[in-house]
């Protein structure tokens, strides 16, 4: 199954690897590893990431390229990582679709097969445990930095094993990490444990917006560009608060809608038990995962929120 991807390194002299918009814990660990692992065998690698390393990945062990601005062409391949689309990698993803030799690695149900290869697994708990077969396939030596970015890409992606991506599989490549050189501790302490007050303002803030609908089965709250302004915040300190909607005993689904300019919103959701949050998603032009997706919406709130209410059908 991986023997056109060690074709493709094998044969290849320059490679850049890429992933998502907001990048993730999956995003940033799953890059950062491919991009060691390619330097490790002896390649010329960099990564690509359109937007800043959010403040809490930013212990990961890094390649030593790290570009935001699309590099010029060249590419033998260009591995995407965790992006369900190729529009996810943001600016470039056009001249890399036209030009490039795309590998496309990736655990989204909705992922529409973007790339010359696709090694596409819905039902791995990240890109992370996709990369980690892959390395395992070309004979990797497992450094502690490669380690140190697979297994936060796991822990992150399965909400810490809370979510129902955490398979066997999950614990056991963490288990082998951790015998790589990974600290647990020192993990947890960066990615949970590190964050600036002021993501708490503004956490004030956007639970004051917090309203249930549906005899509260959905929860929904709200982020606007003035409470980032006011708190001195932006997008990266938002992360991870939709989980908190979700913590409410009757809510089904979660719902946090961040402005991204004026009247315009990007919807994270969550749900808890059966309902299909991708299949909403992707309804509404957006894609993800059964439990965790999103999507861009344009207009009033009321309206959007109608919209949503009925596409739950809760
Ligand atoms: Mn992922």
């Amino acid at each position: 199954m991986f023997q056109r991807i060690k074709e493709t390194i094998d044969n290849g002299r320059k490679f850049l690897v890429t992933s998502h918009v907001d990048p993730d814990g999956d995003a940033v660990g799953s890059a950062f590893a491919l991009c060691l692992a390619l330097t490790g065998l002896g390649k010329d690698a960099a990564v690509y990431l359109q937007d800043a390393v959010p403040y809490r990945y930013r212990f990961l062990p890094r390649p030593a390229a790290v570009h935001h601005e699309l590099p010029e062409d060249g590419y033998d391949a260009v591995f995407v990582v965790d992006c369900g689309d190729l529009r996810r990698v943001g600016n470039g993803h056009e001249s890399l679709g036209h030009k490039s030799f795309l590998v496309n690695i990736d655990h989204h149900e909705s992922n529409d097969a973007f790339g010359q290869i696709n090694i596409v697994d819905e039902r791995a708990s990240s890109t992370a445990e996709i990369l980690y077969l892959v390395l395992k396939s070309l004979g990797v030596r497992f450094t502690g930095d490669i380690a140190t970015n697979l297994y936060t890409a796991v822990i992150t992606d399965t909400g810490s094993f809370r979510y129902d991506n955490t398979t066997e599989r999950a614990f056991s490549i963490c288990r082998e990490m951790v015998g790589f050189g990974v600290s647990p501790v020192h993990v947890a302490a960066n990615v949970y444990e590190n964050h600036p007050k002021e993501r708490f303002q503004l956490l004030c803030l956007v639970l004051a917006t917090l309203e249930t609908l549906s005899d509260d089965r959905i929860a929904l709250a709200l982020v606007t560009g003035d409470m980032f302004s006011r708190t001195h915040t932006s997008a990266e300190h938002s992360e991870g608060f939709v989980e908190y909607l979700k913590e409410i005993d009757s809510v089904e689904v979660a719902c946090l809608l961040r402005e991204t300019a004026h009247g315009k919103y990007k919807v994270s959701m969550r749900s808890k038990n059966g309902v299909d949050v991708a299949s909403v998603a992707r309804s509404l032009g957006g894609g993800g995962h059964r439990k965790a997706a999103g999507c861009t919406m344009e207009g009033d709130l009321d309206t959007i929120k109608n919209i949503l209410i009925g596409a739950f059908s809760l």
